[in-house]
């Protein structure tokens, strides 16, 4: 099989001493943590659009980068891109994919053809994966944004003949995902939002988005699918509103609907920020509702207001991440996902590899510092005491549902000004024990 990156031999683990760009400082694929390879704990996974399609294309300019791998016609060049794939995972020690119907095979000149065309292409992969199966699939869906009849959404199209479209297009996405026998399907709301409200039935775009949901989930269970469903929230971009703006909204939609038991969370960073949220923010909040589920690993720039799709190189936030994750027990079914392109300018073959070293090292760092904050315990101890009023006394009461207003204002009666149970917040010091565990860690 043709070799598509020959300069670039396996990315070894070299620690944190090495100079060599095309080494890992951090990420040690196969050290074993609590019983179990870092590889496994990571979960990382590679996204099929931005690494094996995106060539730098911007508003203002055409691509950088060639993205072709060598074929025009566009069969050949699928499966191209596929032998690429699995050559980049290889030698980043990636384990995991994710993809865009599209991303694999594009359209052709009639659905029954587009669908005949990536069932060869899933046919091929599900071919590389039996060859090679420590190759995953984290998750698939389906690309219900990009063609000129989504222009004014896909499940919440005033058309109905695009909302018809649109199921159809999930229900083969849904197929190849049962196909590659992953264990997670995202919904991402492509062009699920609006422009302007004065031409929009939002009542009616929200209740077909939740008719869409559920005929899905119902098709994807009379399939024998067995994994997980996510929505992953974005506030904007590409429509001025997006439906699924964040993790508190996208919670209220779904209770609405009667969904809240099918689906869980794809948390992206960038997306966060987009919010005015931090990325720990929505992890938090989708933790707390026990909605946590996978991740899109990247960061946005702090002084752009899009969605950049870095690759994630912020320890402080990587770190806070992977607390959220330990905390909710790790992954299951979902993982890290690199939804992450390089720069328009860092354009040839070698940056692909920087970058994925980049995020994954920033990770496996990450990953070690949230563990050594929760080994040293002090943070978890300092939020228990500043809790402590809640374990006895009133605070118990109220707790166990022995207090009514009157009892409070009884006890607030009697006990006068409170003091006690105030005490500082000590931002501060945890700020400076949280860099005191990164910059020691071994
Ligand atoms: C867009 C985005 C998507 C989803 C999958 O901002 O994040 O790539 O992850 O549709
Ligand atoms: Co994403």
């Amino acid at each position: 099989m043709r070799e598509f990156f020959p300069n670039i031999g396996k990315i070894p683990y070299e620690g944190k001493q090495s100079t060599n760009p095309l080494a890992f400082k951090y990420y040690n694929p196969d050290e074993m943590i609590d019983g179990k390879p870092m590889r496994e704990h990571l979960k990382f996974a590679l996204s099929w659009w931005h690494t094996m399609g995106g060539d730098g294309t911007d508003m203002f300019g055409c691509g950088t980068a060639d993205k072709t791998w060598g074929e025009s016609d566009p069969a050949a060049r699928a499966k191209a891109k596929a032998d690429a794939a699995f050559e980049i995972m290889d030698k980043l020690s990636i384990d995991y994919f994710c993809f865009h119907d599209r991303d694999l095979s594009p359209e052709y000149g009639t659905l029954a053809e587009t669908n005949a065309k990536l069932d060869e292409i899933v046919d091929y992969i599900a071919e590389k994966m039996a060859a090679d199966p420590t190759k995953k699939l984290l998750w698939g869906t389906a690309k219900c944004f990009d063609h000129p009849r989504y222009m004014h959404g896909a499940g919440t199209s005033p058309s109905a003949d695009v909302f018809a479209y649109t199921a159809a297009q999930i229900k083969k996405a849904i197929d190849a995902t049962i196909k590659l026998g992953g264990n997670g399907y995202v919904f991402w709301g492509g062009r699920e939002g609006y422009e302007t409200l004065l031409n929009t039935d939002m009542g009616l775009e929200l209740d077909n988005m939740a008719r869409l949901l559920r005929m899905a989930v119902d098709y994807a269970r009379s399939q024998g699918y067995t994994g997980d469903f996510y929505i992953e929230p974005k506030p904007k971009e590409p429509t001025k509103h997006q439906y699924d703006f964040d993790t508190a909204t996208v919670l209220g939609f779904l209770k609405k609907y009667g969904l809240d038991q099918d689906f869980k969370m794809n948390i992206e960073a960038n997306h966060a920020t987009l919010a005015q949220h931090t990325f720990q923010h929505e992890l938090r909040v989708a933790r707390e509702n026990g909605v946590f589920g996978s991740i899109d690993a990247n960061q946005g720039d702090p002084l752009l207001g899009w969605d950049t799709d870095q690759f994630p190189t912020n320890i402080y936030d990587t770190t806070l991440c992977m607390y959220e994750v330990i905390k909710a027990g790790g992954f299951t079914n979902g993982g890290l996902n690199f939804d992450a392109k390089t720069r328009r300018g860092s354009y040839t073959p070698e940056d692909i590899f920087y970058s994925f070293i980049a995020g994954m090292d920033t990770f496996a760092l990450g990953f070690k510092a949230a563990r050594a904050l929760i080994a040293d315990g002090r943070l978890d101890q300092f939020v228990a005491d500043r809790y402590a009023s809640w374990t006895t006394g009133i605070g118990k009461e109220i707790l166990d549902g022995k207090a009514d207003m009157a009892k409070l204002e009884q006890y607030a009666l009697e006990k006068g000004e409170v003091t006690d149970s105030l005490c500082s917040g000590r931002q501060e010091l945890l700020e400076s024990l949280l860099n005191n565990i990164l910059f020691n860690l071994d």
